[in-house]
Protein backbone atom coordinates (compact mmCIF):
# COMPACT_ATOMS: atom_id res chain seq x y z
CA UNK A 1 0.00 0.00 0.00
CA UNK A 2 1.41 3.30 -0.75
CA UNK A 3 0.63 5.64 1.94
CA UNK A 4 0.13 8.62 -1.00
CA UNK A 5 -2.69 6.76 -1.90
CA UNK A 6 -4.09 4.95 1.60
CA UNK A 7 -6.66 6.59 3.54
CA UNK A 8 -4.93 6.92 7.14
CA UNK A 9 -6.36 10.28 8.48
CA UNK A 10 -3.61 10.90 11.18
CA UNK A 11 -4.41 13.47 14.30
CA UNK A 12 -1.95 16.07 14.76
CA UNK A 13 -3.26 16.60 18.34
CA UNK A 14 -4.69 14.40 20.97
CA UNK A 15 -8.06 14.39 20.83
CA UNK A 16 -9.71 15.85 24.14
CA UNK A 17 -12.34 13.16 24.31
CA UNK A 18 -10.00 10.76 24.85
CA UNK A 19 -9.18 9.56 28.21
CA UNK A 20 -7.49 6.25 27.93
CA UNK A 21 -4.18 5.39 25.88
CA UNK A 22 -5.63 3.17 23.37
CA UNK A 23 -8.72 5.06 22.86
CA UNK A 24 -6.44 8.59 22.40
CA UNK A 25 -3.95 6.27 19.86
CA UNK A 26 -7.01 4.76 17.74
CA UNK A 27 -7.99 8.09 17.14
CA UNK A 28 -4.55 9.96 16.84
CA UNK A 29 -3.80 6.98 14.24
CA UNK A 30 -7.18 7.22 12.28
CA UNK A 31 -8.22 3.66 13.23
CA UNK A 32 -11.91 4.24 13.92
CA UNK A 33 -14.17 7.33 13.84
CA UNK A 34 -16.87 7.69 16.35
CA UNK A 35 -20.80 7.75 14.45
CA UNK A 36 -22.52 8.57 17.45
CA UNK A 37 -22.31 7.75 21.11
CA UNK A 38 -20.56 4.30 21.28
CA UNK A 39 -20.75 3.56 17.24
CA UNK A 40 -17.74 3.41 15.25
CA UNK A 41 -16.72 3.05 11.96
CA UNK A 42 -13.41 1.15 11.46
CA UNK A 43 -11.24 2.87 9.32
CA UNK A 44 -8.89 1.12 7.16
CA UNK A 45 -6.10 0.75 9.40
CA UNK A 46 -7.64 -0.23 12.22
CA UNK A 47 -9.89 -2.41 9.75
CA UNK A 48 -6.86 -4.53 9.14
CA UNK A 49 -5.78 -5.35 12.74
CA UNK A 50 -9.61 -6.04 13.47
CA UNK A 51 -9.35 -8.47 10.53
CA UNK A 52 -5.90 -9.87 11.92
CA UNK A 53 -7.40 -10.75 15.33
CA UNK A 54 -10.68 -12.37 13.76
CA UNK A 55 -8.30 -14.65 11.42
CA UNK A 56 -6.39 -15.79 14.55
CA UNK A 57 -9.78 -16.35 16.64
CA UNK A 58 -10.94 -18.30 13.75
CA UNK A 59 -8.07 -20.45 13.30
CA UNK A 60 -8.34 -21.13 16.85
CA UNK A 61 -12.16 -21.77 16.85
CA UNK A 62 -11.72 -24.39 13.98
CA UNK A 63 -8.60 -25.80 15.80
CA UNK A 64 -11.26 -26.65 18.68
CA UNK A 65 -13.70 -28.00 16.51
CA UNK A 66 -16.08 -25.35 16.43
CA UNK A 67 -17.57 -24.24 13.22
CA UNK A 68 -18.83 -21.07 11.51
CA UNK A 69 -21.80 -20.17 10.40
CA UNK A 70 -23.38 -16.85 10.03
CA UNK A 71 -26.29 -15.16 11.48
CA UNK A 72 -28.32 -11.80 11.83
CA UNK A 73 -28.03 -8.95 13.60
CA UNK A 74 -31.63 -8.44 13.92
CA UNK A 75 -33.81 -10.93 15.72
CA UNK A 76 -37.76 -11.58 16.11
CA UNK A 77 -38.86 -10.61 19.74
CA UNK A 78 -40.88 -14.43 19.76
CA UNK A 79 -37.76 -16.20 20.54
CA UNK A 80 -36.32 -14.01 23.72
CA UNK A 81 -40.18 -14.54 24.65
CA UNK A 82 -39.66 -17.93 24.77
CA UNK A 83 -36.84 -18.44 26.78
CA UNK A 84 -38.23 -15.71 29.03
CA UNK A 85 -35.41 -12.91 28.30
CA UNK A 86 -37.35 -10.56 26.37
CA UNK A 87 -38.26 -8.56 29.73
CA UNK A 88 -35.52 -9.82 31.84
CA UNK A 89 -32.97 -7.92 29.42
CA UNK A 90 -34.39 -4.64 30.50
CA UNK A 91 -32.74 -1.12 28.51
CA UNK A 92 -29.73 -2.42 27.48
CA UNK A 93 -31.71 -4.22 24.59
CA UNK A 94 -32.33 -2.12 22.05
CA UNK A 95 -36.15 -2.70 20.57
CA UNK A 96 -37.49 -1.62 16.94
CA UNK A 97 -40.87 -2.57 15.52
CA UNK A 98 -40.88 -3.42 12.10
CA UNK A 99 -43.55 -2.17 9.16
CA UNK A 100 -45.95 -4.44 10.43
CA UNK A 101 -45.56 -3.55 14.01
CA UNK A 102 -43.35 -6.66 14.34
CA UNK A 103 -41.38 -6.50 17.63
CA UNK A 104 -37.71 -6.85 16.70
CA UNK A 105 -34.09 -6.61 18.22
CA UNK A 106 -30.51 -5.35 17.83
CA UNK A 107 -29.32 -9.17 18.90
CA UNK A 108 -26.85 -8.20 22.39
CA UNK A 109 -25.98 -12.21 22.45
CA UNK A 110 -27.68 -15.19 20.24
CA UNK A 111 -27.99 -17.56 22.63
CA UNK A 112 -31.86 -18.21 21.83
CA UNK A 113 -31.22 -17.87 17.93
CA UNK A 114 -29.11 -20.60 17.66
CA UNK A 115 -31.02 -23.00 20.15
CA UNK A 116 -33.96 -22.71 17.32
CA UNK A 117 -31.66 -23.45 14.77
CA UNK A 118 -29.97 -26.52 16.09
CA UNK A 119 -34.00 -27.69 17.80
CA UNK A 120 -35.07 -27.09 13.65
CA UNK A 121 -32.55 -29.42 12.63
CA UNK A 122 -30.70 -31.51 15.18
CA UNK A 123 -32.80 -34.64 16.32
CA UNK A 124 -30.07 -37.33 17.40
CA UNK A 125 -27.28 -37.63 20.08
CA UNK A 126 -25.33 -39.04 17.22
CA UNK A 127 -24.93 -34.88 15.66
CA UNK A 128 -22.88 -34.15 19.60
CA UNK A 129 -21.33 -32.75 20.20
CA UNK A 130 -21.74 -29.82 17.57
CA UNK A 131 -20.55 -26.35 18.22
CA UNK A 132 -21.59 -23.52 16.25
CA UNK A 133 -19.19 -20.04 15.82
CA UNK A 134 -20.23 -16.87 14.50
CA UNK A 135 -18.30 -13.19 14.44
CA UNK A 136 -21.14 -10.75 14.33
CA UNK A 137 -21.76 -7.12 15.65
CA UNK A 138 -23.83 -7.10 18.47
CA UNK A 139 -25.72 -3.84 20.21
CA UNK A 140 -25.99 -3.12 24.04
CA UNK A 141 -27.27 -0.01 24.82
CA UNK A 142 -24.78 0.31 27.49
CA UNK A 143 -25.55 3.05 30.37
CA UNK A 144 -21.61 4.35 30.23
CA UNK A 145 -20.14 3.30 27.12
CA UNK A 146 -16.43 4.54 26.83
CA UNK A 147 -13.19 4.35 26.35
CA UNK A 148 -13.81 3.87 22.15
CA UNK A 149 -14.14 0.50 21.19
CA UNK A 150 -13.17 -0.50 24.55
CA UNK A 151 -17.10 -0.45 25.66
CA UNK A 152 -18.74 0.34 22.77
CA UNK A 153 -22.84 0.11 22.51
CA UNK A 154 -22.33 -1.54 18.79
CA UNK A 155 -19.24 -3.85 19.24
CA UNK A 156 -18.39 -7.46 17.25
CA UNK A 157 -18.19 -10.62 19.29
CA UNK A 158 -17.23 -13.92 18.21
CA UNK A 159 -19.99 -16.26 20.11
CA UNK A 160 -19.59 -19.83 19.88
CA UNK A 161 -22.17 -22.47 21.09
CA UNK A 162 -22.07 -25.69 22.13
CA UNK A 163 -24.61 -28.50 22.86
CA UNK A 164 -24.14 -31.70 24.39
CA UNK A 165 -25.92 -34.92 25.34
CA UNK A 166 -24.66 -34.77 29.23
CA UNK A 167 -23.29 -32.80 31.61
CA UNK A 168 -19.69 -34.67 31.30
CA UNK A 169 -20.17 -34.20 27.66
CA UNK A 170 -20.14 -30.35 27.94
CA UNK A 171 -17.91 -29.98 30.62
CA UNK A 172 -15.77 -31.14 27.75
CA UNK A 173 -16.92 -28.68 25.47
CA UNK A 174 -16.35 -26.04 27.66
CA UNK A 175 -12.10 -27.12 28.22
CA UNK A 176 -12.53 -26.74 24.46
CA UNK A 177 -13.17 -23.53 24.74
CA UNK A 178 -11.01 -22.96 27.18
CA UNK A 179 -8.01 -24.22 25.62
CA UNK A 180 -9.03 -22.25 22.64
CA UNK A 181 -8.90 -19.27 24.47
CA UNK A 182 -5.64 -19.50 26.08
CA UNK A 183 -4.60 -20.41 22.54
CA UNK A 184 -5.48 -17.21 20.83
CA UNK A 185 -5.02 -14.82 23.42
CA UNK A 186 -1.14 -15.66 23.10
CA UNK A 187 -1.32 -15.43 19.98
CA UNK A 188 -2.65 -11.92 20.34
CA UNK A 189 0.60 -11.15 22.47
CA UNK A 190 -1.57 -11.15 26.01
CA UNK A 191 -1.37 -12.70 29.12
CA UNK A 192 -5.11 -13.58 29.46
CA UNK A 193 -6.04 -15.26 33.44
CA UNK A 194 -9.16 -16.97 33.02
CA UNK A 195 -10.78 -15.59 36.69
CA UNK A 196 -14.09 -17.39 38.24
CA UNK A 197 -16.56 -14.44 37.05
CA UNK A 198 -20.35 -13.24 37.74
CA UNK A 199 -23.00 -15.02 34.80
CA UNK A 200 -25.34 -12.25 34.47
CA UNK A 201 -27.80 -12.45 31.91
CA UNK A 202 -26.36 -15.54 30.43
CA UNK A 203 -27.05 -17.76 33.13
CA UNK A 204 -25.49 -20.81 34.45
CA UNK A 205 -23.07 -21.09 37.60
CA UNK A 206 -19.60 -22.49 35.79
CA UNK A 207 -18.00 -19.56 34.33
CA UNK A 208 -14.93 -17.97 33.42
CA UNK A 209 -13.87 -14.35 32.21
CA UNK A 210 -9.97 -14.35 30.62
CA UNK A 211 -8.93 -10.98 32.22
CA UNK A 212 -5.98 -9.01 30.21
CA UNK A 213 -3.74 -6.59 33.63
CA UNK A 214 -3.78 -3.24 33.12
CA UNK A 215 -4.34 -0.09 34.91
CA UNK A 216 -6.89 0.95 33.00
CA UNK A 217 -8.89 -1.71 33.21
CA UNK A 218 -12.92 -1.67 34.04
CA UNK A 219 -13.22 -4.90 36.49
CA UNK A 220 -11.03 -4.78 39.61
CA UNK A 221 -9.38 -8.14 40.10
CA UNK A 222 -7.90 -10.64 42.28
CA UNK A 223 -5.22 -13.64 41.56
CA UNK A 224 -2.15 -15.36 42.19
CA UNK A 225 1.11 -13.91 40.54
CA UNK A 226 2.31 -17.49 39.03
CA UNK A 227 0.19 -17.22 36.08
CA UNK A 228 2.89 -15.57 34.29
CA UNK A 229 4.78 -18.54 34.27
CA UNK A 230 1.80 -21.06 33.04
CA UNK A 231 2.98 -22.65 29.85
CA UNK A 232 0.47 -22.21 27.15
CA UNK A 233 -1.36 -25.55 25.20
CA UNK A 234 0.89 -26.33 22.02
CA UNK A 235 -0.48 -26.38 18.59
CA UNK A 236 -1.16 -29.90 18.81
CA UNK A 237 -2.89 -30.12 21.63
CA UNK A 238 -5.12 -32.98 21.05
CA UNK A 239 -8.87 -31.70 21.82
CA UNK A 240 -10.18 -34.99 21.62
CA UNK A 241 -8.30 -36.26 25.01
CA UNK A 242 -11.13 -35.77 27.66
CA UNK A 243 -8.02 -36.02 30.37
CA UNK A 244 -5.87 -33.80 28.65
CA UNK A 245 -7.84 -30.62 28.15
CA UNK A 246 -9.09 -31.30 31.52
CA UNK A 247 -5.05 -31.48 32.93
CA UNK A 248 -5.29 -28.24 31.27
CA UNK A 249 -8.07 -26.79 32.79
CA UNK A 250 -7.39 -27.94 36.59
CA UNK A 251 -3.97 -26.47 36.25
CA UNK A 252 -5.00 -23.01 35.34
CA UNK A 253 -8.02 -22.78 37.95
CA UNK A 254 -5.34 -24.34 40.58
CA UNK A 255 -4.62 -20.95 41.94
CA UNK A 256 -7.05 -18.20 43.04
CA UNK A 257 -8.29 -15.73 40.67
CA UNK A 258 -11.75 -14.09 40.77
CA UNK A 259 -12.86 -10.76 39.86
CA UNK A 260 -14.50 -8.75 42.16
CA UNK A 261 -18.17 -10.01 42.35
CA UNK A 262 -16.82 -13.81 42.85
CA UNK A 263 -14.08 -11.75 45.25
CA UNK A 264 -13.37 -14.17 48.35
CA UNK A 265 -10.99 -12.06 50.66
CA UNK A 266 -10.34 -14.68 53.43
CA UNK A 267 -9.06 -16.92 50.87
CA UNK A 268 -6.82 -14.13 48.88
CA UNK A 269 -5.38 -13.26 52.49
CA UNK A 270 -4.48 -17.23 52.83
CA UNK A 271 -1.68 -16.51 49.43
CA UNK A 272 1.50 -14.98 50.72
CA UNK A 273 1.97 -11.42 50.74
CA UNK A 274 4.41 -11.34 47.81
CA UNK A 275 2.59 -13.70 45.53
CA UNK A 276 -0.54 -11.84 45.73
CA UNK A 277 -2.07 -9.42 42.57
CA UNK A 278 -4.96 -7.20 43.04
CA UNK A 279 -5.07 -5.03 39.89
CA UNK A 280 -7.08 -3.82 37.23
CA UNK A 281 -8.21 -6.18 33.81
CA UNK A 282 -9.86 -5.62 31.24
CA UNK A 283 -12.10 -8.64 29.88
CA UNK A 284 -11.55 -10.10 26.27
CA UNK A 285 -13.78 -12.99 26.91
CA UNK A 286 -16.28 -14.30 28.62
CA UNK A 287 -17.19 -18.80 28.47
CA UNK A 288 -20.44 -19.93 30.19
CA UNK A 289 -21.85 -23.59 30.77
CA UNK A 290 -25.18 -23.34 31.60
CA UNK A 291 -27.12 -26.67 30.80
CA UNK A 292 -30.65 -26.49 29.96
CA UNK A 293 -31.77 -23.11 30.98
CA UNK A 294 -32.28 -22.60 27.24
CA UNK A 295 -32.63 -25.75 26.07
CA UNK A 296 -35.45 -26.49 28.32
CA UNK A 297 -37.80 -23.43 27.60
CA UNK A 298 -37.40 -24.04 24.03
CA UNK A 299 -37.90 -27.28 23.36
CA UNK A 300 -34.37 -28.28 22.13
CA UNK A 301 -33.66 -31.90 22.41
CA UNK A 302 -32.49 -35.22 21.09
CA UNK A 303 -33.20 -38.77 21.76
CA UNK A 304 -30.71 -40.35 23.18
CA UNK A 305 -28.94 -44.20 22.65
CA UNK A 306 -31.64 -45.17 25.29
CA UNK A 307 -33.96 -44.07 22.62
CA UNK A 308 -35.76 -41.49 25.19
CA UNK A 309 -35.47 -38.25 24.56
CA UNK A 310 -33.04 -35.81 26.40
CA UNK A 311 -32.19 -31.98 26.64
CA UNK A 312 -29.00 -30.36 25.37
CA UNK A 313 -26.17 -29.11 27.52
CA UNK A 314 -25.22 -25.88 26.60
CA UNK A 315 -22.59 -23.56 26.85
CA UNK A 316 -21.66 -19.96 25.17
CA UNK A 317 -18.72 -18.95 24.45
CA UNK A 318 -17.76 -14.80 23.84
CA UNK A 319 -14.52 -13.02 22.42
CA UNK A 320 -14.94 -9.08 22.01
CA UNK A 321 -12.50 -8.34 18.90
CA UNK A 322 -13.62 -4.89 18.79
CA UNK A 323 -12.36 -4.49 22.95
CA UNK A 324 -9.36 -7.13 21.75
CA UNK A 325 -8.34 -4.08 19.98
CA UNK A 326 -7.71 -1.67 22.29
CA UNK A 327 -6.67 -4.11 24.94
CA UNK A 328 -3.45 -4.92 22.65
CA UNK A 329 -2.64 -1.36 22.94
CA UNK A 330 -2.84 -1.10 26.39
CA UNK A 331 -0.65 -3.54 26.58
CA UNK A 332 1.96 -2.47 24.09
CA UNK A 333 3.21 1.10 23.37
CA UNK A 334 4.84 3.37 24.07
CA UNK A 335 5.39 7.53 24.51
CA UNK A 336 5.84 7.49 20.63
CA UNK A 337 2.64 5.45 19.86
CA UNK A 338 1.64 2.21 19.16
CA UNK A 339 3.67 -1.34 19.01
CA UNK A 340 1.80 -3.88 17.55
CA UNK A 341 2.87 -7.63 18.15
CA UNK A 342 3.48 -9.02 14.59
CA UNK A 343 0.33 -11.04 14.60
CA UNK A 344 -1.98 -8.47 14.50
CA UNK A 345 0.33 -5.65 12.80
CA UNK A 346 -1.22 -3.54 10.22
CA UNK A 347 1.68 -3.99 8.08
CA UNK A 348 4.41 -6.62 8.04
CA UNK A 349 7.02 -3.62 7.78
CA UNK A 350 7.00 0.09 6.79
CA UNK A 351 9.17 1.10 3.38
CA UNK A 352 10.42 5.08 4.10
CA UNK A 353 11.30 6.63 1.67
CA UNK A 354 13.32 9.75 3.18
CA UNK A 355 13.63 11.71 0.21
CA UNK A 356 10.69 10.97 -2.51
CA UNK A 357 11.79 12.66 -5.83
CA UNK A 358 15.21 11.71 -5.60
CA UNK A 359 15.91 8.85 -7.95
CA UNK A 360 18.27 6.72 -6.41
CA UNK A 361 15.65 6.90 -3.09
CA UNK A 362 12.62 6.51 -4.85
CA UNK A 363 14.30 3.43 -7.04
CA UNK A 364 15.42 1.47 -4.21
CA UNK A 365 12.45 1.60 -2.53
CA UNK A 366 10.20 0.82 -5.18
CA UNK A 367 12.25 -2.24 -5.34
CA UNK A 368 12.20 -3.00 -1.67
CA UNK A 369 8.15 -2.64 -2.09
CA UNK A 370 7.85 -4.76 -4.93
CA UNK A 371 10.11 -7.61 -3.13
CA UNK A 372 8.53 -7.55 0.18
CA UNK A 373 5.08 -7.24 -1.82
CA UNK A 374 6.12 -10.76 -4.08
CA UNK A 375 7.22 -12.64 -0.96
CA UNK A 376 3.44 -12.32 0.50
CA UNK A 377 4.48 -9.40 3.42
CA UNK A 378 1.94 -6.62 4.16
CA UNK A 379 4.04 -3.37 3.00
CA UNK A 380 3.17 0.26 3.58
CA UNK A 381 5.30 2.60 1.23
CA UNK A 382 5.70 6.06 2.45
CA UNK A 383 6.19 7.78 -0.55
CA UNK A 384 4.53 11.49 0.20
CA UNK A 385 6.80 14.32 -0.06
CA UNK A 386 6.55 14.64 4.09
CA UNK A 387 10.11 15.35 5.70
CA UNK A 388 11.50 12.77 7.22
CA UNK A 389 10.71 13.26 10.39
CA UNK A 390 7.29 13.21 9.80
CA UNK A 391 8.00 10.34 8.44
CA UNK A 392 9.62 8.46 11.44
CA UNK A 393 6.99 10.25 13.82
CA UNK A 394 4.01 8.80 11.65
CA UNK A 395 5.96 5.13 11.26
CA UNK A 396 6.48 5.32 15.36
CA UNK A 397 3.17 5.93 16.02
CA UNK A 398 1.38 3.37 14.08
CA UNK A 399 3.50 0.75 15.65
CA UNK A 400 4.60 -1.42 12.27
CA UNK A 401 7.57 -3.65 13.87
CA UNK A 402 9.66 -2.89 10.97
CA UNK A 403 10.87 -0.04 9.41
CA UNK A 404 12.92 0.08 6.54
CA UNK A 405 14.54 3.45 5.72
CA UNK A 406 16.14 4.56 3.18
CA UNK A 407 18.28 7.93 2.76
CA UNK A 408 20.43 9.42 -0.05
CA UNK A 409 23.31 8.89 1.70
CA UNK A 410 22.70 5.05 2.86
CA UNK A 411 21.37 4.57 -0.58
CA UNK A 412 24.12 6.07 -2.26
CA UNK A 413 26.20 3.12 -1.06
CA UNK A 414 23.62 0.31 -2.04
CA UNK A 415 22.57 -0.08 1.80
CA UNK A 416 19.27 0.77 3.57
CA UNK A 417 18.81 1.12 7.37
CA UNK A 418 16.09 -1.27 9.13
CA UNK A 419 14.97 -0.11 12.59
CA UNK A 420 12.72 -2.57 15.40
CA UNK A 421 9.60 -0.52 16.18
CA UNK A 422 9.93 -2.83 19.89
CA UNK A 423 13.46 -2.40 20.81
CA UNK A 424 14.39 0.81 18.60
CA UNK A 425 17.58 -1.33 17.58
CA UNK A 426 19.01 -0.29 14.32
CA UNK A 427 21.24 -2.05 11.86
CA UNK A 428 22.26 -1.30 8.18
CA UNK A 429 22.21 -3.69 5.51
CA UNK A 430 22.80 -3.95 1.81
CA UNK A 431 19.33 -3.68 0.16
CA UNK A 432 19.94 -7.57 -0.86
CA UNK A 433 20.50 -9.03 2.97
CA UNK A 434 17.51 -6.29 3.93
CA UNK A 435 15.22 -8.08 1.25
CA UNK A 436 16.42 -11.56 2.05
CA UNK A 437 16.33 -10.68 5.65
CA UNK A 438 12.69 -9.45 5.50
CA UNK A 439 11.63 -11.79 3.62
CA UNK A 440 12.87 -14.93 4.93
C1 LIG B 1 -21.02 -15.54 25.47
C2 LIG B 1 -21.18 -15.60 23.98
C3 LIG B 1 -21.97 -13.34 26.20
O1 LIG B 1 -22.66 -12.51 25.65
N1 LIG B 1 -23.21 -15.00 24.95
C4 LIG B 1 -22.61 -15.34 23.70
C5 LIG B 1 -22.23 -14.82 25.99
N2 LIG B 1 -20.96 -13.02 27.02
S1 LIG B 1 -20.50 -11.55 27.43
O2 LIG B 1 -19.54 -11.70 28.47
O3 LIG B 1 -21.61 -10.75 27.74
O4 LIG B 1 -19.79 -10.92 26.19
C6 LIG B 1 -18.71 -11.59 25.57
C7 LIG B 1 -17.56 -10.66 25.28
O5 LIG B 1 -17.98 -9.60 24.44
C8 LIG B 1 -17.23 -8.43 24.73
N3 LIG B 1 -18.13 -7.31 25.06
C9 LIG B 1 -17.95 -6.04 24.63
N4 LIG B 1 -17.03 -5.48 23.83
C10 LIG B 1 -17.12 -4.16 23.57
N5 LIG B 1 -18.10 -3.37 24.06
C11 LIG B 1 -19.07 -3.89 24.86
N6 LIG B 1 -20.05 -3.09 25.32
C12 LIG B 1 -19.02 -5.28 25.18
N7 LIG B 1 -19.79 -6.12 25.92
C13 LIG B 1 -19.23 -7.35 25.84
C14 LIG B 1 -16.32 -8.76 25.89
O6 LIG B 1 -15.04 -9.12 25.41
C15 LIG B 1 -17.00 -9.97 26.50
O7 LIG B 1 -16.10 -10.81 27.18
Amino acid sequence: MRLSRFFMPILKENPKEAEIVSHRLMLRTGMIRQQSQGIYSWLPLGKRVLDKVNAIIREEQNRAGAIELSMPTLQSAELWQESGRYEDYGKEMLRIRDRQDRPMLYGPTNEEMITDIFRSSVKSYKSLPLNLYHIQLKFRDEIRPRFGTMRSREFLMKDAYSFDLTQADAIHSYNKMFVAYLRTFDRLGLRAIPMRADTGPIGGNHSHEFIILADTGESEVFCHKSFVDFDIPAVDTDFDSVEGLQATFDKWTSVYAATSEMHDAAAFDSIGEGERLSARGIEVGHIFYFGTKYSEPMGAKVQGPDGKEHLVHMGSYGIGPTRLVPAIIEASHDENGIIWPASVAPFDAVVINMKAGDQACDSTCERLYAALQNAGKDVLYDDTDDRAGTKFATADLIGVPVQVIAGPRAVAAGEVELKDRKTGARETLTIEAAINKLTA
